[in-house]
This record gives C-alpha cells, sequence and structure tokens, in this order.
C-alpha cells in the first residue's frame, strides 16, 4: 500500500505542479491548544471509562482491535481471520472450522474495513462486520461477546475490498471484487482475454434482523472492472449502493499507468430494491460455486463449517434499470454518502477537485434518459447531470471522507497529509489540519451514519516515522485522535495502532456496555463434551482417541494426574471452566503440545488436541493468572510407550477414581 502510493504521489506531482507533500511544520498539539488543555480532553481518570469505542481493523494481521476514545487505549484484541495463540482461537477444536474455506484451512487474511449494524441508518449496537481481502470473506462479530460469530466466504471474486459496507437497516453487507476474475466454474481462461471473460461480482450478503445469520441473496454479474469502496444510501438513497470503480480501461498488467489513462472513472450506482423485485420474479439464475459458511455457537461453544455449492446471479443485461455509471475523476476510491443520503462523494486518487454527486439530480437523469452511452451495456449518465459540485484545490490525493453531522464534510488526502473539512452545500474548505503521516481512513464516531456522534476525528496514518520511539525498521502505524467539536480541528492524541488499520468505527460506550456478556452459564452449556462439575469427569478411552472432560476452577485442574496414554494416541483435552464469575478465565496448555494454549471462558468448554510425541511424565498448567495459588494449577500426563499396559487411570489425589477406570476402557 505504502509503495503503490508513494507511486501515484510522485506521478500527481508531475500532474498537478507543486503541491508539498509532506506539512511544512510539525504543528503538534501544544500550537493548536495549550498542551495542558489537550491533555485534559483526553484524559480519562483512572477508573472511569471512554466515552467510545473504536472498532478498529487490524489490515494484515486479520483481526480487530478495540480501543477506548478519547484516551487511545487498546481494550482487546478480537481474532477474526487469523489463528491467534493467545485465546486458542484457529487452534481449539472448536474453533479451527471458523478459519475453513473452499481452498481449505486459511489462517490468515488481509481486514480492511468494519461495517457496525445500523437500523435506520443509526447504530444498533449489535454487530461489527470485518472483510477478508485475500481469500475473499466477511464475518459478523458480537458485539455483547466481542467474538466472531460467524464468516461466509465470497466466490467468483478476488480481493473482497469494497466489503462489508451495510445497507439502513443491515439488510445486506456488501461484497464488490477488487480483482475482477472470470467465473469460479470457468476460469481456466488466458489472462489476456480479460475483456471478454472477467467480471466484476458484486455480493449481497443478507442478514437476518434477529439471528444475524449471513446468506449470499444474489450476485450481480457486471463488467470487468476493480470495484474499490461503497456505500449504502440512506433516507431517501436508501433502496441505492454505490460503489467505486477503478481501471475501467481494463488492463490486465502494470495497472500504475494502464489503469490511470481515462480522466474519468465511474460510481456505481445499484437500486438493489429494484434486484429484489427482479429476483421476486424469478429472473436470477442459480451457478455453480463452492464457498463455506461457518458459524459459530455459543450455545455448543463450537462452530461448525458447511460447504455450499451454488450461489444466485443476475445478469444486468437480463435486468434493465438496476444500474447506472457515474462518471468520477479519476480513480476513485472513498465514495461515501452524507448524512442525509442526498449526496455522493467521490475521492480521486488522482484527481484535483473531489465531485459531490447529487441523489435527487442523478434519479432526473436517469427519468430523462440523460445519458453520454454506455459502457458494457449500462448507461453511463451524463457528469454535469448528476454533479451537485465540486470541491476545487481541495488537496492531494484524498482517499476517504466522513461527516459530522453538521453540514460538513471531512476528507483524509494521503499524498499531503492532512484533513480537510468543507462544507457540504457550498462546496467550500473551512479548514484544514495536518497529520503525521500519509493518512488513510479517517473516522469520526457514527461519520458514515444518519446520526453523526461528532466531537472526535481520528486519522489512520501510514507512515509514523519520527512519531515515537525507534523501534527497528519497523514502526507501528499510528492513529491521530482530532477534536473537531470547534470551527478548528485540533489534534490532540497520538496513538499507536495494532496492525495495520484501514477502516474504523466508533459508537458511544452506552450503546455497548449495556448487552455486555459476563459469563457463559454453566447449565446452558451444550457442549458434547462437556463436564458441569468436576463429579461428571472422566477419561475415555476410543481406539487410539482418548477424551479427557476435564474441569477448572479457582485453583486445580480435575483430573490432574492422568495415567495410561500411549505413543500413538490422539489426545483431546475438553476443559469445561466451572467458574461463574466475571473476568476469571483460565488457560491451559501442555508441554511439547504442536498447538497453542486454549483460555476458556467462564462456563464455557474448549478442546485441546495433543498428539504426545515422547514417552516421559508431561506437565500441564493453567497459562492465565487467575488466583493467588494460581501457580499451583498443574498437572501431570504420564505417556507410556505404544503397546504398554499401564492402565487408564485419572484424579486428583484423595478422590483419585482409578478404581473405576477400567469400566471405561472401551472395548476394541
Ligand atoms: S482502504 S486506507 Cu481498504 Cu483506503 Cu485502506
Ligand atoms: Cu487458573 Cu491460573
Amino acid at each position: 500500500m505504502k509503495n503503490r502510493f508513494l507511486k501515484i504521489a510522485t506521478y500527481s506531482l508531475a500532474i498537478l505542479g507543486a503541491w508539498s507533500c509532506k506539512p511544512s511544520a510539525d504543528k503538534t498539539a501544544s500550537s493548536s491548544f495549550l498542551a495542558g488543555d489537550a491533555a485534559e480532553k483526553v484524559y480519562v481518570k483512572p477508573g472511569t471509562h471512554d466515552e467510545f469505542y473504536n472498532i478498529v481493523s487490524g489490515g494484515f494481521n486479520g483481526q480487530l482491535s478495540v480501543v477506548g476514545l478519547p484516551s487511545g487505549r487498546t481494550l482487546k484484541i478480537i481474532p477474526v481471520f487469523s489463528q491467534f495463540a493467545e485465546s486458542g482461537w484457529g487452534y481449539s477444536e472448536e474453533t479451527k472450522p471458523m478459519l475453513n474455506t473452499s481452498h481449505g484451512f486459511v489462517p490468515w487474511d488481509d481486514s480492511h474495513h468494519v461495517a457496525l449494524s445500523t437500523t435506520k441508518s443509526e447504530h444498533d449496537g449489535r454487530w461489527a462486520f470485518i472483510n477478508g481481502n485475500n481469500t475473499p470473506r466477511i464475518a459478523r462479530v458480537s458485539l455483547s461477546t466481542f467474538r466472531t460469530e460467524e464468516i461466509i466466504e465470497i466466490p467468483n471474486s478476488g480481493g473482497n475490498h469494497s466489503s462489508p459496507f451495510v445497507t439502513a437497516n443491515t439488510e445486506y453487507a456488501v461484497a464488490g471484487t477488487r480483482f475482477s476474475v472470470p467465473p469460479d466454474n470457468k476460469a481456466d481462461v488466458p489472462i489476456s482475454s480479460f475483456k471478454q471473460n472477467f467480471k466484476g461480482y458484486i455480493s449481497f450478503v443478507s442478514i437476518d434482523k434477529t439471528s444475524g445469520r449471513m446468506g449470499i441473496k444474489f450476485q450481480l454479474k457486471t463488467p470487468g472492472v476493480s470495484y474499490d469502496l461503497a456505500r449504502a444510501g440512506k433516507g431517501k438513497s436508501a433502496g441505492w449502493f454505490f460503489f467505486s470503480t477503478y481501471n475501467t480501461e481494463q488492463a490486465n498488467s502494470l495497472l500504475e499507468v494502464n489503469a490511470s489513462q481515462k480522466d474519468k472513472d465511474f460510481i456505481l450506482a445499484v437500486n438493489w430494491k429494484k434486484a429484489e423485485e427482479y429476483l421476486a420474479q424469478g429472473k436470477g439464475k442459480k451457478e455453480p460455486a463452492k464457498y463455506a459458511h461457518n458459524v459459530y455457537s455459543e450455545e455448543t461453544h463450537s462452530a461448525t463449517s458447511t460447504i455450499i455449492n451454488e450461489v444466485m446471479t443476475l445478469d444486468p443485461k437480463e435486468c434493465p434499470d438496476l444500474l447506472y455509471f457515474m462518471p468520477c475523476p479519476k480513480s476513485p476510491h472513498g465514495c461515501d454518502v452524507d448524512p442525509t443520503g442526498q449526496y455522493i462523494v467521490g475521492s480521486g486518487k488522482l484527481a484535483a477537485v473531489i465531485p459531490v454527486f447529487s441523489f435527487d439530480k442523478m434519479l432526473k437523469a436517469i427519468a430523462n434518459k440523460t445519458y453520454d452511452g454506455n459502457f458494457d451495456g449500462i448507461p453511463v449518465l451524463k457528469y454535469d447531470a448528476v454533479l451537485h459540485g465540486e470541491v476545487k484545490k481541495p488537496g492531494l490525493g484524498p482517499l476517504h471522507t466522513e461527516f459530522d453531522g453538521r453540514g460538513n464534510a471531512i476528507t483524509s488526502f494521503f499524498v499531503s497529509s492532512e484533513l480537510v473539512k468543507w462544507n457540504i452545500e457550498k462546496l467550500e474548505v473551512v479548514d484544514r489540519v495536518p497529520t503525521f503521516y500519509s493518512v488513510g481512513h479517517l473516522s469520526i464516531p457514527g461519520g458514515p451514519t444518519a446520526k453523526p456522534w461528532g466531537k472526535y476525528v481520528v486519522a489512520y496514518n501510514k507512515i509514523t516515522k519520527d512519531r515515537y520511539l525507534p523501534t527497528g525498521p519497523e514502526l507501528a502505524q499510528s492513529a491521530q485522535l482530532y477534536d473537531i467539536s470547534g470551527d478548528k480541528m485540533k489534534l490532540l492524541l497520538d496513538f499507536p495502532t495494532i496492525g495495520e488499520p484501514h477502516y474504523a468505527e466508533s459508537i458511544p460506550a452506552s450503546l455497548i456496555e449495556k448487552n455486555n456478556k459476563k459469563i457463559f452459564k454453566l447449565e446452558e452449556n451444550k457442549h458434547p463434551y462437556v463436564a458441569k462439575g468436576e463429579k461428571e469427569t472422566k477419561v475415555v478411552r476410543k481406539g487410539k482417541e482418548v477424551h479427557v472432560y476435564m474441569t477448572s476452577i479457582r485453583s486445580h485442574f480435575s483430573p490432574d494426574n492422568i495415567e495410561g496414554i500411549k505413543l500413538g494416541d490422539v489426545v483431546y483435552f475438553h476443559l469445561t471452566n466451572l467458574e461463574q464469575d466475571w473476568d476469571v478465565p483460565h488457560g491451559f496448555a501442555v508441554r511439547g503440545a504442536l498447538n497453542a494454549e486454549i483460555l476458556v471462558m467462564p462456563g464455557e468448554t474448549s478442546t485441546l488436541k495433543w498428539v504426545p510425541t515422547k514417552v516421559g511424565v508431561t506437565p500441564m498448567y493453567c497459562t492465565d493468572f487467575c488466583s493467588a495459588l494460581h501457580q499451583e494449577m498443574q498437572g501431570y500426563i504420564r505417556v507410556s510407550p505404544a503397546g504398554s499396559n499401564v492402565p487408564l487411570t485419572w484424579g486428583t489425589g484423595k478422590n483419585n477414581p482409578s478404581a473405576e477406570a477400567e469400566k471405561n476402557v472401551a472395548k476394541k
């Protein structure tokens, strides 16, 4: 990303003449605010809580982080597409199916865009959605457990970038492909046949109102261009979706030059309500496809993965009045809709202006067929007919725009490293502040919704350079918090981030806190290997498989002595945490296990698979400092040679149920 934009920077400079790439002077908090004033604004007194949850994408770490605002304190890392040894995500038997795909187990992805669920385009605090770019997927994360509950793979896609933006009532999350690709079931074609064979698939993933359950409702088979970003309409435009495109040149090589030829690309307007009508009329066609749908159940504390073999497709050629292109200068990145739903802002990375489109004018141009020809059969609306106006000389390298709810937009400028505030109606720049350095996304609490909470904007910067103590060749990406409550934006705070944040959303803590899950109720635990008390603990052999029904409670495991394991066995430790108290997880680790630890929440059951590799006595222990006697929370497993006749026994000293052991040795 850095390189790509630096090249664009050079290129744009040549076109646009003398702009300065970096802010000329380091105007830190002290010059815009007295340092003490700024400190006071971000000071969250010990023992008190932040005002906002900031849910931040981790980019190439495949995770989300949860940060408090205004303090900038990291509260949690939520593993999504990447294995996370700290909690055992993707290592425990229960969570491995979450990372299954049509390619098999994929333990990583590149996560860019967070979308918080909305009702009537306002935050409702239920879920966060996040995209996997590389192996196209959308994940749904519960904002009550802060865990990933569902992941759906997107077929016929490559680079799931314009994703997962949601419609006003979270009816759908969309997934536009960044790389056009030939359909998965007819994919063995020459790369040079791009124009004939490659398509830009856009998927509409439906979301169940109550359970949040996702499913691909339909895919639109559109011309082979690159879909970059998207936003749903709101209010009067709520039935529409808007996508930015680049590479309308349809190049398949050296895109930095070949996809920068035309002076306008497009914003695609999709009438998704109309698409639903076509589906109801039976215009959809089921096409072969293969994708995984993974669901985690908090009842069984386990995930299942299902492979689905077809997908509903709509061909715009057979569905008129569904899609329209609006010309947009030049290689637009962000495509953002203002709180009223009237204005659509395109941020052309290589453009000298910010074009703002009017939804009313778009409808009028469609009604009057004010076309400028068509692109692969899709009408292109006349630029002047749909334009509300242009913001002149805004800055260099515009990427993304958010809204403050007071009639202003704030746009991030990668190349000129600044945030620029402008008035939406008047299209006039009203303020600008430098960022340190090269800002990508920006985020205002509620900024993409119909009801921005305003107050702050966070800049997510790609290059940190001299902002922190040096840490070798790589520096953490940085975030900067600005106060936007007055006329002038004021820098308050710098803080390092986890991974490489792209987009983030912030939501008032009050909307999340009240739904917070503190424990899982033991009596509701439906895990097939649960032990709901120490009396239910046992060790069961099934051939070479050994299942340990195990419990943890401050400060011991039951059983904590196991004998009769043999080389060649596969041992499953099913650990139920009997605690029913908030914030008392127990961890579990086994020496030499080719696996991570597992971290088991109160009332939950989680399974560590262990294939012993050596004869001997192997220690195991709790990894989370859970009590004053945490160091005592340990035990031993004896592993004997294959074919040994050491009987299977287990226990915790005086109530050692070894005598019962023989009964449990399954007959072979
Ligand atoms: S993108 S800045 Cu996905 Cu703009 Cu990252
Ligand atoms: Cu349980 Cu430490």
